[in-house]
């Protein structure tokens, strides 16, 4: 147990749900908010309903925190509306209220969408310029910028996660380089919270597969060691997925289909 008391946004979601049971081995009370429900409150755990965009609220939920792990917000390309409510009046509201309330430490659930306009024939780093695949993308990019300023001005530590493709199993050829496994994604986080020192890094969330996009050597001071591959999938996916037209946007670019999307208006 390292941290008193630690939490968890978007704990209703995807990755929240995974993360749920796993963090509450690191923590002796894991503070989970969501808007949706979260079901039962177990033992060890504090349930807050809470939308991100309410700024009392926010403020109010990272009260007596020793650390958060920020996955709430909207998790797909879409309409501008929901995403700036969520995803940047809510990232806002979130280092606002760290600020206030003396929150040292976050874990910042960024995207490979913030760089979604490199070409899968490159391998990039942290250290490129970011290239937004859309507006959710741009949101994330919102959120790193926001989490830079917050280090540089007020010394809270933030590692963004520019997770790859977190699922059970890589589902199509693009995934094959972006696939996160769960366990890795634990391993990732677990080494976001517990690094000495994290400053103000961004780290793509990505197992150890063998076709490579990202190279996150710049942020090997997390400690981060995936330990899975999507590599016993390949077979399997380039059955389901025999070709690749090497014209359609969604196979040249690392975003794959949210570079496609919109417009919404
Ligand atoms: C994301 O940012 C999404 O939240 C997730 O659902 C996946 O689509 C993932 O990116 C991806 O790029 O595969």
């Amino acid at each position: 147990l390292r941290f008193g008391r630690l939490l968890l946004t978007g704990a209703a979601g995807g990755l929240g749900r995974e993360l749920r049971p796993r963090l509450k081995a690191y923590c002796k009370t894991l503070r989970l908010s969501d808007r949706a429900d979260l079901g039962a409150q177990q033992t060890g755990e504090e349930i807050r309903l809470v939308e991100l965009g309410d700024r009392a609220a926010v403020r109010s939920l990272l009260e007596g925190v020793d650390a958060a792990v920020h996955l709430g917000g909207v998790s797909l390309e879409g309409p501008f509306d929901p995403i700036c409510e969520a995803n940047i009046v809510g990232a806002y509201n979130l280092y606002e209220a760290a600020r206030v309330n003396g929150v040292k430490r976050i874990v910042f659930a960024s995207s490979n969408h913030v760089t979604g306009f490199y070409r899968q024939d490159e391998v990039i780093s942290p250290a490129d310029p970011m290239r937004p695949d859309g507006l959710y993308g741009i949101s994330k990019a919102f959120g790193e910028s926001l989490s830079r300023f917050y280090f540089d001005r007020y010394g809270i530590e933030t590692a963004c996660l520019r997770i790859g493709s977190s699922f059970t199993a890589p589902k199509d050829r693009r995934m094959l380089a972006t696939w996160m496994s769960y366990d890795d994604l634990e391993r990732l986080v677990v080494s976001c919270l517990t690094a000495p020192v994290v400053g103000h890094s961004v780290v793509y969330g990505v197992s150890a597969n063998r076709t490579v996009w990202w190279d996150n050597t710049s942020a090997r001071h997390l400690g981060y060691v995936p330990q899975d591959s999507s590599e016993p999938f390949r077979a399997e996916v380039e059955a389901r997925q025999p070709s690749v037209d090497v014209n359609d946007p969604v196979q040249i670019y690392q975003g794959g289909a949210f570079v496609r999307q919109g417009p919404f208006e």
